[in-house]
């Protein structure tokens, strides 16, 4: 016998604020620039296991039965009255990138236990089993592909191309989750689930722009990813006249300022790019660069302009290759999704629930990639967003939400969850 469900959920906004404070602590630095207090838990590190294993503490604590799969995907399971009944599925990541805030990814799995919590204090039991999701690799920072673990348990990437994955010291994603210990058992292709609800931090500036706390997300944006290696050739930096120089490090600068003339050219829709990884090798001031190594991060959310944009890149470095004698580039396509849109039947239980919150929203596109955006493949798919402070700054330390805005998303997650696991 079920208590009628009340109209809205609220949790316990000071258990929450603990937990998220108490995971920030796993992987913490200290940052000497800013002075302070950042989160470094890259995938499959020691630290990324030991907030693993306080994520499974906490979801064990809340009664969830735990299962890991073959992706070290972890899923905490609330049983509903119709245990055949297809859950409803929430979570998001704790892996971090290596300058992180507390709120990224952690909020979307510590909110989801906090809903748990919540239903079992208020002895409210679902039709629908409600699923908390820990998706491995999301950052997609140590392994090169971002939103790792949910698009192999989606079908996207197969779980061998992801185990064979490497990290820059050469050891593979299969060999970290075997010493970490999270090579689960279960089997990594997720059944789909009812309906998937990711709460998240917005992590830009439009919320607070639009004086508003609650986003509903209606898709995300294109995400291409590709590293490209400068191969020239090591000479003296005195002697060796221009004409005869291979410069891999001048011509990375070549491809550096390119990409800044297609953003600001207006031609790529609202194409946004940056290199977030550059290496010159052997690195030393009166040695003519012999390799450059760089990232390049291009996200549009018109996958039209994004494929112009890779085009006229690839165009530009095989005109650079003719321009420069002794120069060879060559590419590696890390990551790449299109533009995904969220089910609008979601988007409204979303809304719905902000309302009945009396919680001001908007609907907006997301910037950055979600593991939401691999689930939809599986179901119907939406996200709440949390109003972030300093203009929404993230993958920063000064990332940053209230306790407020935080336990605020959490209600709404709680109140949207509720209606979807009774449908
Ligand atoms: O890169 C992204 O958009 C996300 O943070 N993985
Ligand atoms: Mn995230
Ligand atoms: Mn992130
Ligand atoms: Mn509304």
């Amino acid at each position: 016998m079920t208590n009628p469900a009340p109209d809205t959920i609220t949790v316990d906004a000071d258990r929450l604020w603990r937990s998220l404070m108490d995971l920030a602590e796993i992987g913490a630095y200290d940052d000497e620039r800013t002075g302070l207090r950042g989160v470094n838990r890259l995938a499959l590190t020691d630290a990324d296991a030991a907030g693993r294993r306080q994520v499974i503490a906490w979801m064990e604590d809340a009664g969830l039965a735990v299962r890991v799969d073959r992706m070290g995907n972890i899923y905490g399971r609330r049983e509903g009255t119709d245990p055949t009944a297809a859950p409803v599925l929430t979570g998001s990541h704790i892996d971090s990138v290596a300058t992180a805030g507390a709120f990224d990814g952690c909020l979307g799995v510590l909110g989801g236990i906090e809903v748990v919590r919540t239903l079992d204090e208020r002895g409210i039991v679902t039709r629908r089993p409600i699923e908390v999701g820990v998706f491995t690799e999301e950052e997609g920072v140590r392994f090169g592909t971002d939103m790792l673990g949910s698009a192999v348990a989606a079908g996207r990437l197969t779980l061998g191309y992801a185990h064979g994955l490497t990290d820059r010291d050469g050891r593979t994603l299969g060999d970290e989750l075997a010493r970490t210990g999270f090579d689960g058992p279960a089997d990594v292709r997720l059944d789909p689930p009812y309906a998937y609800v990711e709460c998240h931090i917005e992590q830009g500036p439009v919320l607070a722009e639009n004086g508003v706390g609650i986003g509903v997300v209606t898709g995300v944006q294109g995400i291409s990813w590709q590293e490209i290696t400068v191969h020239g050739r090591a000479a003296h930096a005195g002697t060796t006249p221009t004409r005869l120089r291979a410069d891999a490090g001048l011509a990375a600068a070549e491809i550096i300022v390119r990409l800044r003339a297609m953003v600001d050219s207006g031609e790529y829709g609202e194409l946004r790019a940056t290199v977030g990884h550059l290496t010159v090798h052997p690195d030393l001031t009166n040695i003519v660069p012999a390799r450059a190594e760089l990232t390049v991060d291009l996200r549009n959310p018109d996958d039209a302009a994004m494929a112009r944009a890779e085009e006229d890149l690839s165009a530009f470095l095989r005109e650079l290759e003719d321009a420069r004698p002794g120069l060879t580039l060559s590419t590696r396509r890390m990551a790449g999704t299109a533009y995904v849109p969220f089910d609008e039947t979601v988007q409204k239980v979303i809304a719905g629930a902000a309302d009945d919150h009396g919680l001001a929203h908007i609907s907006l596109l997301s910037g950055a990639g979600h593991d939401a955006q691999e689930i939809a493949a599986l179901c119907p798919t939406a996200m709440i967003f949390v109003r972030g402070e300093h203009d929404g700054i993230s993958h920063n330390p000064r990332e940053y939400s209230t306790p407020e805005a935080c336990a605020r998303g959490v209600d709404v997650l709680a109140t949207t969850l509720l209606r979807l696991a009774d449908q």
